[in-house]
This record gives structure tokens, sequence and C-alpha cells, in this order.
């Protein structure tokens, strides 16, 4: 690193000292916090993105967003040149970078990782970043800060992309360092004609049935109702009402969105008995959750919740079909057995698991967070991954892919339009419709609404697939979150000493019961999960396991 990278590096950190007894770490997806304390975070993230970039030779994302958290709160998550999260090897350095003191060792810690991984600031690359945020308040100036974190590395080249969902972000990167056509219109067009595609291959009988083509969306007051208000413009073939777009002056994430959805059952702000019966859904504050409902007649504030497991479920059986179908016939001269393999959390409703196991699939466990789901479910031909909060994809793997193509152009010379193609070309639509970067609550939703229409399914025959077991999920605000370290896919307590003995005399007091506790890596929480046979129960285990928290790690409030 020459003098004038040195300098300038020092000199830019000096204006962007850390917040006094602050300790930030990156967490489930990157860093979040209150935004009052993220601008040097913020900054030295931008640092990181053009080193990655310069490692990597390629284009890298950062998009300005706390996602499902408060308004007040914000963050920054990084995208790798596969769209994918930050590799899982720079996080320590990351973390390291966010606590640096002072600009000296600011510097030292760039020089002496710089020299490790080998990062060359000799200028025959110039690092490259898109840019995003979404819809908080606290996102322009904590943009302005990443870009000045970004051009303290000499020649580093930053893209403003403006509000976006973070999918979007994500989706871009990927195509950019595919070498593809990246703008928002060419994300739309993706996810358009792909869903036209599906949609156009639905066999004439199954066209007959009692689906309402008018979905209500809530948009969580966040970037998603916004971008679906686009998208709805440009639609055929159903009718999008979006809620909570943010428009109407609600706050974001405040009794609205996939997290309050999922995690209270109940209605969001602005939905009520006028729709009973309607298929509903509800997006996060980012739009890389969604979560589907509907609203039982009498029912007070109650929802039938229709959660990630079960959108999982939905597009599992729809893969399945079209497996079954290309995989009958293996006469022709190029077959092959797709490895199909579905990816959960251990918040995943036991009956969601025990129904995708009754299908047949093959189904694996990973802690909490995208960047371990996904990592997983790219093993797979086909990997479908999902959390129960409504953050998933699926995955096709470029062997698979160039498989199918090769099938397409196989079965168009001998079989045009039959119904082995027609499977083929399902699939490759859903590879080019659902977001092959990370969860995307907009391509997500598409998908679900071409399946439903396929498979001739109201929003109730789906939710129907299996029963959940009642659950319930709690948060306990302690003194030292980190305190807590689990093993086993975060479903055994290791530390502090005897919690987890405690927590099993707990469970066995319960029909089916089942509970475990992890800390948040968003929110400065822990969190609870139960579940047993009756709602009753499982409220009692879920308090029982809360105030084990409360016990052993003190200072526990309920918020
Ligand atoms: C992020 C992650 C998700 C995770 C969620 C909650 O979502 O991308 O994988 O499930 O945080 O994590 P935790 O329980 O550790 O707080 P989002 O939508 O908030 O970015």
């Amino acid at each position: 690193m020459d003098d004038k990278q040195r300098s300038l590096l020092l000199e830019s950190s000096s204006r962007f000292p850390p917040p006094p007894g602050a300790k930030l770490s990156y967490g489930t997806a990157g860093f979040r916090a209150d935004a009052l304390i993220l601008q040097s975070t913020v900054f030295r993230v931008g640092i990181l993105a053009a080193l990655r970039s310069l490692k990597t030779q390629s284009v890298i994302g950062l998009m300005i967003t706390a996602s499902h958290n408060k308004v007040s709160d914000n963050g920054i998550k990084i995208a790798d040149p596969c769209g994918g999260m930050l590799s899982q090897d720079w996080e320590p350095f990351a973390d390291e970078l966010a606590n640096a003191p002072d600009p000296q060792t600011l510097l030292s810690l760039i020089i002496e990782f710089a020299k490790k991984e080998k990062i060359s600031f000799d200028g025959a690359f110039s690092a490259e970043i898109l840019l995003g945020r979404d819809t908080r308040p606290s996102g322009e100036s904590l943009l302005e800060a990443a870009k000045q974190g970004i051009n303290s590395i000499v020649g580093a080249v930053v893209h403003d992309m403006g509000i976006l969902t973070t999918p979007q972000l994500h989706w871009m990167v990927r195509a950019r360092n595919k070498g593809l056509k990246a703008t928002e219109a060419d994300y739309f067009g993706q996810l358009l004609s792909s869903f036209r595609c599906i949609m156009d291959l639905i066999p004439n009988e199954r066209k007959i049935n009692e689906i309402e083509d008018r979905l209500i969306v809530d948009g969580a007051n966040g970037v998603g109702g916004e971008k679906l208000e686009a998208v709805k413009k440009m639609l055929s073939g159903l009718v999008i009402e979006v809620l909570n777009s943010g428009k109407e002056g609600g706050i974001l994430n405040e009794g609205v969105g996939a997290d309050f959805v999922q995690k209270e059952k109940v209605v969001p702000h602005g939905f009520g008995s006028n729709h009973e019966g309607i298929r509903c859904a509800s997006l996060d504050g980012d739009a890389d959750r969604l979560v589907y409902f509907s609203v039982p007649s009498n029912s007070s504030s109650k929802i039938d919740l229709v959660d990630g497991d079960k959108i999982l479920s939905l597009f599992a059986v729809f893969i399945k079909e079209q497996l079954s179908i290309l995989e009958g016939d293996m006469k022709g001269n190029n077959n092959y057995k797709a490895r199909l393999g579905v990816v959960q959390t251990a918040y995943a409703n036991g009956a969601s698991t025990d129904y995708l196991k009754h299908l047949g699939l093959e189904v694996v466990f990973t802690p909490t967070g995208v960047k371990y789901l996904h990592t997983r479910a790219a093993q797979y031909d086909i990997g479908i991954y999902f959390e129960a909060n409504g953050h998933g994809t699926i995955l096709f793997s470029e062997h698979y892919l160039s498989w199918l193509e090769a099938k397409n152009n196989e079965l168009s010379s001998i079989s045009q339009g039959s119904e082995l193609q027609t499977a083929a070309l399902r699939l490759l639509a859903v590879s080019k419709l659902i977001n092959q970067a990370v969860g995307d609550a907009l391509s997500g939703l598409l998908l679900v609404e071409a399946i439903l229409q396929h498979m001739g399914w109201s929003i109730h025959r789906w939710s129907e697939l299996y029963q959940d077991l009642p659950s319930r999920q709690l948060k306990v605000k302690v003194v030292d979150r980190t305190a807590v370290v689990t093993a086993n896919a975060e479903t055994v307590v290791v530390r502090p000493p005897s919690l987890q003995e405690a927590i099993n005399a707990e469970i066995a007091k319960y029909t089916r019961g089942r509970s475990f506790i992890r800390p948040s890596g968003t929110e400065d929480v822990i969190r609870v999960y139960a579940e047993a046979s009756t709602q009753e129960e499982v409220d009692n285990l879920a308090n029982s396991v809360a105030e084990l928290v409360d016990q052993f790690l003190g200072g526990g409030s309920f918020p």
C-alpha cells in the first residue's frame, strides 16, 4: 500500500470516530443497531466492500437496511459476487474493522489483512460497489457514510442504485458479475416474463377453478409495498391490492409486516373483517421475507397463518411434480435424476418437517440465517430453503440448469409441446423467476401465485397441506445475550451450564413438547421458541422457558 492510500484512509477515517462504549458485531445478516450509532460502522463496511471487490475482482453490493427491525434502527448487509451474503471467513475481519478504536489501528488492521489475503492496491483493478437503501429516514446519511468509506480506497467506483428492496440489490450484483444487464427494469422484466411463462404453461383442464384472482398485500410501510405497486401495473392475470405501502403515513414495521404477522399471528394494521376469506400476504421491511395469511370469519384479530414452512411445502410439491414428469420417462438419450433437497432451521414447525419427509424429501437443518441455509441448499441440484419467518428461495445448480436446457432443446426437436417438455420449461422458468441470490418476497409472491393457479388451489386448500403444531415465540431482554452459546443447529444450549437440563425438564411436562433458545443476531434479545400439542400448553411452555432465561441470565424483561 502506497503513502497516498495510507493517508487517504487515515484522513477519511478520522471523520468517522466509533461510538464511545459501543461494541458492534456482525450478526445474522450484517451489522444492525440504533441508526444514531452506525455512521462509523457503515463507513468502515464501505472500506471492507471495496477490499472485497479488489480481492474477488468483482462487483460487490452494500444495502443499508435493518429489515424487520423498528424504524429507528438501521444496518448494513453485504452482497458477495454471487449475490449471496458476505463469505463467512471475512466476518471476523468485519468485526475487527467495526470496533477499531482509532484511525491508526484501523489502518494497521487493513494493511495486515490485505497482506494476508494478498489484496493488491496496484490499480490494475478498480473496486466497484453497488449501493442501495430501504426507505428508513436514516438511510440517506448512512449511504453517504458508506460512499465515503468506499472512496477511501483509491480508484474505487460507487454506483448509487437508490431505494431498492434488499433482494433487488443482491440480484443486481449477481447479474453484473455474470455480465448481464442489471437495472431495476431488467429485474422487473425477468420476473414478469418468467411469471407469464409459468402461467401460460398451466394445462387447460386446470384453468377451471374457484381461485379468486385478487390478492391483498401488506407492504409493511416499506420499500416492498412501493415496488409491488410498480410490478402490479405491468402484471396481467392477477389483481394485487397493496395496503401499508408507506404512502398512507403508517410507520415501517409497526403493527405491520411479515415479522409482526408471523410472530403475533394477528392481522396487520389496515386488515380486518372486510378481508375475511381473501388471500392475503405480508412482506417485511426490506422485502426479503414473505408470509401469507387469511382472516377467518368471526376471528376478532386472529389469522390463519401460512408461513415460510408452507411456502416451502408448496414449492416442494410443485417441483416434485415437474421432476416426476421429467424423470417418469427415461427413454430418451439424455437422462438425469436430479438431487432435490430441503433446508430448514429449528424454527420449522414439526408438522412441516413430517410432511416434507412424508413426501420422500431429504430434509436437513442449519442454524438461523440465510447465510447458512443458502450455502447448504447450494449443495443440491435443486435446493429449496425457507425459514419459518418467510425468508427463502429455490436454488438451481449450474450443472442442473445446463442439463435442463439441453433436455429442453432435445425435446423441442422430438416432442415439441409435450408434457415432458412443458415440465422442463416450467423448471427453467422457476429458475428465472425465483431469486438465485437470496430470499425475495416479490419473486416468491409471484411464484406462489403462479403455483396456486397451476394447482387450482385456494389459500385454504394450500393451508390444509398439513396442520401446524401450536407454537409460540417470545423474546427476553437480558444483560448480555452473548452469554448464551448453542450447538446442534441451535437446538441445545451449551452455555450457561445446566440451562439446557432445566429446559428439558420443562419440555418433558408436555405432549409433543419442543423448545429452544438462542441469542438473536439482529436484535438485543434472547429468542424463545416452543411447540406443543395445544395452544394453552405451548404458551405455558414458552413462558416457563422464558422465566428460566431470566433466572439464568439475569435482568430479564419481556419486550
Ligand atoms: C435476518 C436473516 C434471517 C433471520 C432473521 C432473524 O432477516 O436474514 O435469516 O431469520 O434475520 O434473525 P435473528 O433471529 O438472529 O434475529 P432480516 O429479514 O431481518 O434481514
